[in-house]
């Protein structure tokens, strides 16, 4: 009896298992809904393709990718000191002649690393110091390169990727066709002018090339406000927000030097330079030198812990009425409150279009195969009758030597 109980048991158990729908949570938003969508198209029933999976997994990652936000103006107007502000480190080259050449995306990555990509697909890692090498204009070579790729272990960089245009009036076709694509697939643009020159005519010619469809996404920059009085700065950004008015959803004037010269110096920023030195100045050690005890570390430790004491009670008055002055805070705001909320909407647009436009095909394919099979299934009927007609007319002794 108590077999038989243990035989059922199992029968329940193992039914369980393979008929009960299993309740799967999916996390809050886009990326949770893709796997959702993901979970049913893969279903093993409908024999997905590989290609399908890849597909989908592009799409989890898409959703997963910070927002991009591109710097872009005419050439030497700031926008690699900008960038570097926004960083609060002095990557990029700068200069006062044309310095750089091709697009530039800063990304996220664990460690800086320099990723050059050429027209032919080819791609290439260097060191981050070479980038001068790659951007310089006035390098010949340089043209069999399409883009670099800027890797960097700062936690702005977790949320935002930036790309650093060449200037928009001093490029080849190629560069030029590379940039227009930038600034229609970006989440934003920061459009850098510089502020003693703005508003020209010249100006409205490349605006009416480049931007004149993304109002909505734009701020406009009028960068080296160090150069006026207060009075002149008011004016000219009056004077540039009646006349661009068309291009941009604000006009806001900043001093990327300021700004870069402040931020590099904020106490966190340099704590946490002296804490990668100190990092590395260990892993060094340790990887070349058979160290048995912590005590060679003793000393770099100590010193280590002055500099930080030392940073954390300086005075960081004038620094701060810097970092203000620049007015790069109202640039930072403009991408949270403006560029952020529209960046991520897109995204949401983009991805679920894409994601309907892939099951439209599959739809499409899986009528196909019913079509197919409907058909075959009247081909079948078809022949039935012809089937069982010939199969009664076998003579007999066809099936006596068949049967035996
Ligand atoms: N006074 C002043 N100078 C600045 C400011 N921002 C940038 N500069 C200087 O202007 C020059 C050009 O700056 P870059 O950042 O190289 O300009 P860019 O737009 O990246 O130039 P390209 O890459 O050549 O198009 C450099 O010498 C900077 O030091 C600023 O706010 N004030
Ligand atoms: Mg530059």
């Amino acid at each position: 009896m108590s077999a038989n109980l243990n035989i059922l048991k199992s029968f329940v158990n193992e039914y369980k298992e393979s008929y009960s729908v299993k309740e799967v949570v999916y996390e809050e938003g886009l990326v949770g809904d893709i796997k959702k969508i993901q979970a049913k198209l893969l279903d093993e029933k409908f024999f997905p393709s590989n290609q399908l999976v890849g597909i989908l997994n592009k799409q989890i990652r898409r959703a997963r990718y910070p927002m991009e936000v591109a710097i872009t103006g005419q050439f030497s107007s700031g926008k690699s000191t900008f960038l570097n502000a926004l960083l609060s480190r002095n990557i990029l080259p700068t200069g006062i002649t044309p310095v750089t050449s091709k697009v530039n995306f800063i990304n996220y990555g664990e460690e800086y690393k320099l990723k050059i990509t050429y027209y032919s697909g080819a791609q290439e890692y260097a060191p981050i110091e070479a980038i001068a090498d790659f951007t310089d204009q006035r390098q010949n070579e340089m043209k069999d390169i399409k883009y670099l790729t800027l890797y960097a272990p700062m936690d702005i960089l977790k949320d935002i990727s930036f790309v650093d245009t060449p200037g928009l009036n001093s490029q080849s076709q190629s560069d030029t066709d590379t940039t227009r694509k930038v600034l229609r697939d970006v989440g934003g643009i920061i459009w850098l002018t510089l502020i003693d020159n703005a508003g020209k005519l010249s100006e409205a010619e490349v605006l009416e090339e480049y931007m004149q469809h993304f109002k909505n996404k734009s701020l406009c920059v009028l960068n080296q406000k160090d150069k006026l009085t207060p009075d002149q700065v008011t004016t000219t950004t009056n004077y540039v927000s009646e006349k661009f008015g068309k291009y941009f959803a604000k006009v806001v004037p900043i001093s990327a030097r300021m700004a870069l010269e402040s931020r590099a110096h904020q106490k966190d920023i340099l704590i946490h330079d002296e804490y990668t030195k100190v990092v590395n100045e260990f892993k060094k050690e340790l990887l070349e030198k058979d160290v048995d005890d912590l005590n060679f570390f003793e000393e770099s430790f100590k010193q280590y812990k002055s500099k930080i004491h030392a940073i954390q009670d300086s005075d960081a008055t004038t620094n701060t009425k810097l970092l203000q002055e620049s007015n790069i805070q109202e640039v930072i705001d403009f991408i949270n409150e403006t560029i952020r909320p529209q960046a991520a909407e897109a995204k949401e647009f983009a991805i679920k279009k894409d994601l309907k436009g892939i099951c439209d095909i599959l739809v499409k394919e899986y009528e196909t195969i019913t079509k197919i099979y409907d058909v075959l299934v009247d081909v079948l009927k078809d022949c039935e009758n012809k089937v069982i007609e010939h199969f009664e007319n076998i003579p007999d002794f066809l099936i006596w030597t068949h049967t035996f």
